[in-house]
């Protein structure tokens, strides 16, 4: 894997030279838009992505694409896999987005985080399944206006805990909330907040994949949207929470790792953005596949190694900790 671009950067998500991977173009249907999946690896190593798939309404259901390499030859199901079903659940009256997905062990079923578009805004909503074509919906676990949401994969102290983005007087910020049951959180607690004023980061900030675990904490891709003259730029970050106490930020990297740069990232319906809610990780344990949407238009594949991107947090990570999540 390089680690150096054309322009002699310092490159640690290089992007597939089939990019995009799945577009509008992949659908049997006419649908408008392909973007944001939540990821997995299923347990004979196909790549399952959970798109999001916006018809042309403009309202999205989420769609399970498979393929054996994560790459090409992806086999989408005919029908939308997890349509919204606002009959039963009024909350999805204008679509379901963005699902990040999360294998729970303890309960041999995968969590299924995700946006639930309602009369009052976006909340963030929980479902299960074994298999991808069954789901059990829990409902709505955070109310309006919230998104950008993934449950940790075990219990910590007898917790589930799970991470969030409400909008508040801070912007958009980053908690955790925690619950002994999957169906009650509260306890919730600031993480991080965008960093104003200039920086890359600086108007609102978001989950953007589920974390991952490391030796040396969980590994958190992130995304910031900043204000311009020209609108709004989104781009994907790195931190690093700690591993017992995942409410505490030991080291947020100062630069992005990967902006829009490509006509499929800079070009679509909405132009100038880079959004991952999900990966898979190699055999090895070290490669990432970091799927994501460019331009809320289509779906991109960036590869990396999870080793240097911690080794480039500790050089070009700024500590953080617990007193100072407000920056
Ligand atoms: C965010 C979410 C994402 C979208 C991004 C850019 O608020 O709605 O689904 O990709 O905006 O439009």
């Amino acid at each position: 894997m390089k680690t150096v671009s054309r322009d002699n950067k310092y490159v640690l998500l290089e992007r597939h030279p089939s990019n995009p991977i799945l577009t509008a173009d992949n659908w049997h249907q006419p649908v408008n838009a392909i973007f944001n999946p939540g990821a997995v690896r299923l347990r004979d190593g196909t790549t399952l992505l959970l798109c999001r798939v916006e018809d042309r309404r403009g309202i999205s259901s989420l769609w399970a694409a498979r393929s054996k390499n994560g790459i090409d030859n992806w086999k989408i199901d005919s029908e939308p896999t997890f349509p919204p079903d606002p009959k039963n659940h009024p909350d999805e009256i204008w679509g379901v987005e963005d699902a990040r997905i999360v294998w729970l062990e303890e309960l041999r079923k995968y969590a299924i985080t995700y946006t639930a578009f309602s009369r009052a805004g976006p909340a963030v909503a929980l479902a299960m399944t074994e298999d991808f074509t069954r789901f059990e919906r829990l409902g709505v676990m955070m109310p309006p206006d919230n998104k950008d949401a993934s449950l940790l994969p075990f219990r910590f102290n007898g917790k589930w805990l799970m991470i969030h983005r409400p909008q508040n007087g801070l912007g958009g910020s980053i908690w955790l909330a925690e619950s002994p049951d999957l169906n009650h959180w509260g306890k919730n607690k600031l993480i991080m907040t965008p960093r104003h004023g200039a920086w890359w980061d600086a108007n609102r900030i978001g989950l953007g994949s589920p974390l991952i675990q490391t030796p040396r904490g969980w590994l958190m891709l992130y995304h910031a949207n900043r204000q311009t003259g020209a609108g709004c730029l989104y781009r994907i970050g790195a931190a690093l929470l700690d591993l017992e106490n995942p409410g505490c930020c030991i080291k947020r990297g100062d630069e992005w790792i990967l902006a829009p740069q490509e006509s499929y990232e800079r070009m679509g319906d909405v132009g100038d953005v880079v959004f991952s809610c999900g990966y898979t990780i190699g055999d090895d344990g070290d490669e990432i596949n970091v799927y994501y949407g460019g331009a809320d238009t289509c779906i991109a594949l960036a590869q990396g190694r999870i080793s240097k991107i911690l080794e480039w947090l500790e050089t070009h990570g700024s500590s953080i900790g617990e007193s100072q999540a407000i920056t």
